[in-house]
């Protein structure tokens, strides 16, 4: 008997046997509740959207604009690609994609963590620019602060987070984006996967997945998060339509919930690395990393098929570093707490390093840079040079594809918030430490407020690239001309 085949009463009667054992329960629950909800949103009308965008397209010309795809790792170290020679992870389709793109090994996000991170791949903009600092929002929550997972799935909190998050969206809203750009180009849009922003309307893109409502489960991308984990019939239902009108571009947001935790990749894929895994833990997330990668197969084999790759811009970054920990087990109850201390929400590579690659056979040669330091701020003013756009005011990053700039560039920032934003008007509130790169050094300066036990941390991250020795105390200049740096940058 197949789970899909009961009916939603069955699963819940079965939730509540399950209650009376065990405290995950609550978690199950809950999420049936949500998926008792009508929140699905497969009913997408693209013919009309590509339609009413191609009258204003043709008036204005812009008929070979190129597609932009934007594919998101979620929680992946900047090293788990078999083409960084992972001697584990097998990434075959994410090994072609960066043959046949731009790559950037010296990639870094400009927080360790999902939410601000993302903000800043689509705003050009670092956190204490673009106001989204966390995840969530601090507040008061029935006199109390709301850290358990299971409170956190409660509706009463839910809609008291929507209700206290508004005036981030609003702040965040009123700068541009990537999506509200293209939108004003004409570009058709959709979004799949994460979206901590409201729903996918409220961001701009014509149709998307996320609802972005407390009843649906909405924060970080409620429906959004199915695509890839069961399959990308919505994309292909995009495609096939983007297909029909070659002359309206589009630009498709893939940025799934993988391999992200929960980790629960199929049997097979997990099957193949259980023998060689140190740990079923370990195991699982690097079979989710070759799920993610099939998923990519998946998408750019469909774009090949309906001849648009050509001209498609793809970009590629991972949000956010992640390691899992050794220690961790499978029967922990504590979720947070399966990554290592030196990756995901740390300052350290495993945490802000990522490759970023750019691929456009029409337009950008296929390339590895190991050199140059980029950053995710970086990608907003690439697109728009590759569209010969203008950039947006307060925008610091550069064109990936403008030698020049790149050359000139010296330094790359970073910074680590706490998970939940404490001020709506003070990012340095919810600082924890701000990072600044200048080859061959790296400086990681602790905001002592929010982490009294962090020293000042100077590593040579050419020649101890896993950051084993603290050489601040002998290079004393070297911080002082650094943390010069990092205060301009910060005001
Ligand atoms: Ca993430």
């Amino acid at each position: 008997m197949q789970w899909k085949s009961f009916s939603i009463r069955k699963k819940i009667v079965i939730g509540f046997l399950l209650l009376l054992v065990s405290p995950v329960a609550y978690i199950f629950i809950a999420r049936l509740f949500v998926e008792a909800r009508d929140c699905s949103r497969d009913n997408y009308d693209f013919v009309t959207i590509f339609k009413e965008k191609q009258k204003s397209i043709l008036d204005s010309l812009n008929t070979s604009n190129p597609n932009v795809i934007f594919i998101l790792s979620d929680d992946q170290a900047w090293n788990h690609y078999s083409f960084y020679d992972h001697p584990y992870i097998k990434t075959p389709n994410l090994d072609k994609l960066a043959k046949e793109s731009l790559v950037f090994s010296r990639g870094y996000v400009t927080a360790p963590l999902c939410s601000p991170s993302i903000a800043s791949i689509i705003t050009g903009l670092h956190p204490h620019e673009h106001g989204i600092t966390g995840n969530d929002p601090v507040f008061e929550y029935d006199g109390l602060r709301a850290d358990l997972v299971e409170m956190r799935l409660s509706d009463s909190y839910l809609q008291a987070r929507e209700q206290a998050y508004a005036p981030y969206l609003d702040r965040f809203y009123s700068k541009p984006n990537i999506v509200s750009i293209l939108d004003s180009m004409g570009y058709v849009s959709f979004q799949s996967g994460k979206w901590w922003l409201g729903s996918a309307v409220r961001g701009n893109f014509d149709e998307g997945m996320t609802v972005g409502s407390w009843e649906c489960y909405g924060r970080h991308g409620d429906e959004g998060l199915k695509i890839g984990r069961e399959g990308m019939c919505p994309i292909y239902d995009f495609l096939d339509t983007a297909s029909q009108y070659k002359n309206t571009p589009f630009f498709l947001w893939y940025a799934p919930f993988m391999p992200h935790w929960p980790h629960t990749p199929p049997e097979d894929l997990l099957d193949n690395y259980l023998e060689i895994a140190p740990s079923k833990a370990q195991a699982k997330y690097w079979a989710m990393v070759e799920w993610f990668d099939q998923t990519i197969g998946q998408l750019l084999d469909y774009l090949e098929d309906k001849n648009l790759a050509e001209n498609t811009i793809i970009v590629y970054v991972a949000d956010n570093g992640w390691i899992q920990d050794s220690k961790w087990t499978i029967k922990s109850l504590t979720p947070a707490a399966n990554y290592a201390p030196r990756s995901k929400r740390s300052p350290y590579e495993g945490g802000i390093r990522t490759p970023i690659m750019l691929k456009w056979p029409k337009g950008i040669s296929p390339n590895h840079d190991n050199s140059s330091l980029v950053s995710t701020v970086d990608i907003v003013p690439t697109i728009l040079d590759l569209l010969n756009l203008e950039q947006p005011i307060g925008i610091t990053g550069i064109s990936l594809v403008d030698h020049i700039q790149l050359q000139k560039r010296d330094a790359v920032f970073s910074a680590d918030y706490k998970h939940d934003m404490e001020d709506f008007n003070d990012p340095k509130k919810s600082l924890e430490s701000k990072t600044v790169i200048k080859k061959p050094w790296k400086l990681i300066v602790p905001n002592p407020a929010n982490s009294p036990e962090m020293k000042t941390e100077l590593y040579n991250i050419i020649e101890d690239e896993t950051e084993q020795i603290n050489l601040a105390s002998q290079h004393p200049e070297i911080v002082t001309e650094l943390s010069k740096l990092l205060e301009e940058w910060w005001d």
